[in-house]
């Protein structure tokens, strides 16, 4: 890269990576965000500007790095793109300085698993792996390290900007009713996904989710060979990966068999992660039983459907990740019966009567935080329903609620940002409210 001159929006984790970057590059960057900086440790090839300074710099940038959660809307954003200045998304900006193979993973829930696993799989395998993405560590923090392969989480929102990634390996995990505040609709955010396939060319390998509804139309769409994992079996002359969850196995094209250990989840979703990254290692040419080690050793990422503890014999779960109503479904499904399930935080325009397909495990749904009554208006005619202010009242009314034997579950369909900075926090908040349960009890 020649000494680039960037613009970047944000100074969260990405703003910070993008800085950095570009001053290993040496090049020059200037950052703006709509909350008052915090420029500790900035390089001093970067320099804080406020909305007026970063408009005039558009005439001068070459590019315009937004951070994810910068909407299209964005005053600067559409400044930017109606004086053609080009705008690249971060993952975009850090990969065309990568050497290694880029391998991504999108999909409404279960990225983080997945790309978790699969990293823990590549590396059993004796690979050098960077992991990161939306999963956390910034993919401008993998350039100028020694990697024989970048597995990265990609979001939509980091799709946005996106047109000149080229993975060896992508996979489209599953779709369902998320960010469609951002997006728009299903069908914006479906394209929006794809646009992860829209650079590889015929050597490159697509992943889909076989049980999802738009596989065939999406494998018509993308020039890579496309493989599939799934429930059910591998259609006829395809090729990918089956669950055989009664024999806790995943069976592979060309033989790849891989056992599930005994204490594997027993959730759907979590036999499909494992699915998913057995057959992208599978197309990586990971040793079986190096998949098989790397499933062993695995334990549950924070915040994904963690038991917290056992209070007066009503188990507590923390499923903090589950930002949407499929992941609450999903999470739901892990249990038989006589959950109390807290709902709430910021809704994303979801449609949260879905979750009256779950009645007969609901006993009680404790609707909290700003989406509450939207929760309450939609579910209150199938099941009983109580609102509460907050987490911490929301935590407080289950606990009163509840018989032994019963299941607190915190699996919000939401976001998290009307009380916390993130799903993490909202999380760990929830795990000292349970903490401190015994002593009110
Ligand atoms: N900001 C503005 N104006 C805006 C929006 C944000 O100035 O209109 C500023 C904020 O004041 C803040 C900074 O931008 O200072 C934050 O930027 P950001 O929200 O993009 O967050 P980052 O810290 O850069 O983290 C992002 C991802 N966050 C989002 O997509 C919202 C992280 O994913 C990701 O781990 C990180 O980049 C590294 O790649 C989190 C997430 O919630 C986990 N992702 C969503 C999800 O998984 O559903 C997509």
């Amino acid at each position: 890269m020649g000494a680039e001159h960037v613009l970047v929006i944000g100074l969260g984790s990405t703003g910070r990576a993008v800085v950095d970057l570009v001053d290993r590059m040496g090049g020059r960057s200037f950052v703006t965000d709509d909350r008052a900086l915090a420029t500790s440790g900035l390089p001093a090839s970067a320099e804080a500007v406020d909305a007026a300074r970063a408009r005039e710099l558009l005439a001068e940038v070459d590019v315009v790095v937004p951070s994810p959660g910068v909407a299209r809307e964005h005053p600067l954003l559409e400044a930017a793109v109606a004086s053609s200045v080009a705008v690249r998304s971060e993952p975009d900006f850090a990969a065309a300085h990568l050497d290694a193979p880029l391998v991504a993973v999108t999909g409404t829930n279960g990225k983080s698993t997945t790309v978790s696993l699969l990293a823990d799989m590549l590396e059993a395998d004796g690979r050098i792996v960077f992991a990161g993405g939306n999963l956390g560590r910034p993919l401008s923090e993998a350039v100028g390290g020694h990697w024989d392969c970048i597995v990265a989480e990609i979001s939509s929102f980091q799709l946005e900007w996106s047109e000149s990634l080229q993975p060896s390996v992508a996979a489209l995990l599953n779709v369902s009713a998320d960010h469609l505040d951002r997006h728009g609709d299903m069908a914006r955010y479906l394209k929006t996904k794809l646009g992860l396939f829209a650079n590889m060319d015929d050597r490159g390998r697509a992943v889909f989710g076989r049980d999802e509804h738009w596989w065939p139309e999406a494998a018509a769409s993308v020039r890579a060979r496309v493989s599939t994992f799934g429930e059910g079996p591998v259609p006829s002359g395809g090729e990918g990966v089956s669950v055989d969850a009664e024999r806790r196995r995943l069976s592979g094209s060309g033989g790849y068999e891989v056992r599930l250990p005994a204490h594997w989840p027993a959730a759907p979703h979590d036999f499909l992660n494992a699915a998913a990254a057995c057959e992208m290692a599978r197309l990586l040419e990971a040793d079986a039983g190096a998949v098989e080690s790397a499933l062993a050793a695995f334990s549950p990422l924070p915040n994904r459907l963690c038991k917290v503890r056992t209070v007066a014999g009503v188990a507590y779960w923390n499923d903090s990740k589950a930002t949407n109503v499929a992941a609450a479904l999903s999470s739901l499904t892990t249990f038989d019966g006589d959950v109390v399930l807290l709902a709430g935080g910021v809704s994303k325009n979801a449609d949260f009567r879905a979750l009256v397909e779950e009645t007969e495990r609901i006993k009680l749904v404790v609707a909290y935080g700003q989406a509450a009554a939207e929760i309450e208006a939609a579910v209150s005619a199938s099941m009983d329903v109580v609102s509460a202010v907050d987490l911490a009242a929301a935590v407080a009314s289950a606990a009163a609620s509840v018989a032994p034997g019963d299941t607190v579950l915190l699996a919000p369909a939401c976001a998290s940002f009307d009380e916390f900075a993130d799903y993490g926090e909202r999380g760990a908040r929830f795990v000292e409210l349970v903490e401190k349960l015994e002593e009110v009890r």
